[in-house]
């Protein structure tokens, strides 16, 4: 572990969380909290404290059949609409697997439908968001990830933070994803993995960020990957062999909510049948991007919300 991110050179303009340079710097301890409102608040929302604690220790929580599998239906239809939209497939937001024709993932859905749209802002979910940010908030990013059967490729390790706050400009570490599951997730379909404790580091990573990087880490992520010693020593830390690694599994109408800085990927689904998450990201309102740390020019709207942080409002 190094030395902490030092507070006053970043009062005069430094990067708390430098990353994405030519040299390799070292991982160090979180700065921010996890769950972001004083004991005694935390109990005013859905989440029980048995849940809030285990989001705190773990960086993560996954409620299975959260919401009922029926409840997922329309969603689902919906999605298979989607497939058959060739418009939608040539529009910037949607991803196609490297080589392939299929859809690996839809960017910015809940501007897309409204259907997705409502249910960003569903108390179920959107009140979860707010005990554990402690604030309003605002959707930086959602999208669904398919995962074809058989043709669904993976996600590399990594920190969605290191990404948002790199490329995106996300200043702190306020900012958690829910994925609701809409087809089952097991072992065998490339479901989510992630590492316990590992929100509690930051890793920088190594290597400059090109301009435009988004098409291609979207396909297949190479930058923003931390180094093997680092994913090691973290997964060591949660358990080794035992544990150190989770597949949170669930059928439709499950949910997993994540910190922005857990460690997680996802292998390929090897597996006949597709396999949808949908995912929300919940950024404090107290946390809008400013400017990409990376120097870059920001990327589209698409991935990150730049212009409207307006609290979101139940329906
Ligand atoms: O670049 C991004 O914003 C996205 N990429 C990954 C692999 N995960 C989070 C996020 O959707
Ligand atoms: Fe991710």
């Amino acid at each position: 572990m190094t030395e902490q991110p030092d507070l006053k050179a970043h009062r005069q303009g430094q990067d708390l969380f430098p990353t994405r340079l030519e040299r390799k710097l070292r991982m160090f301890q979180r700065i921010d909290p996890v769950v972001h409102v004083g004991k005694k608040q935390r109990a005013d929302g859905p989440l029980t404290e048995e849940q809030i604690a285990e989001f705190e220790r773990n960086g993560f929580l996954s409620i299975p059949s959260y919401f009922s599998k029926e409840g997922m239906d329309e969603f689902i239809e919906e999605l298979r609409e989607y497939e058959q939209d060739k418009d939608l497939k040539l529009s910037e937001g949607t991803v196609l697997e490297p080589g392939a024709e299929e859809i690996r993932s839809i960017f910015g859905i809940h501007r897309i439908s409204e259907h997705f749209d409502r249910l960003t802002r569903d108390p179920r979910l959107l009140e979860i968001a707010q005990q554990i940010l402690g604030s309003e908030v605002y959707i930086h990013q959602s999208r669904i990830n398919y995962k074809p059967g058989f043709k669904g490729k993976g996600f590399n390790w990594h920190s969605d933070f290191e990404t948002w706050h790199s490329e995106d400009g996300m200043p702190r570490m306020h900012c958690f994803s829910c994925s609701v599951v809409l087809t089952e997730n097991n072992e065998f379909n490339g479901p989510l993995m992630l590492v316990p404790g590992s929100h509690r580091y930051f890793v920088p990573t190594v290597g400059r960020t090109p301009e435009n990087n988004y098409k291609e880490s979207l396909k297949s992520q190479t930058l923003g990957v931390p180094d093997a010693a680092s994913i090691t020593q973290l997964v060591i830390e949660a358990g080794g062999r035992d544990g150190g690694i989770v597949i949170p599994k669930g059928p439709p109408g499950s949910i997993t909510l994540f910190e922005c800085n857990t460690l997680h990927a996802s292998t390929e689904n090897l597996s006949p049948f597709p396999r949808s998450n949908l995912f929300f990201v919940y950024n404090s309102v107290e946390n809008p991007v400013v400017e990409p740390y990376c120097g870059n020019k920001p990327r589209p709207e698409f991935l990150a919300e730049r212009t409207d942080f307006a609290p979101l409002m139940p329906v």
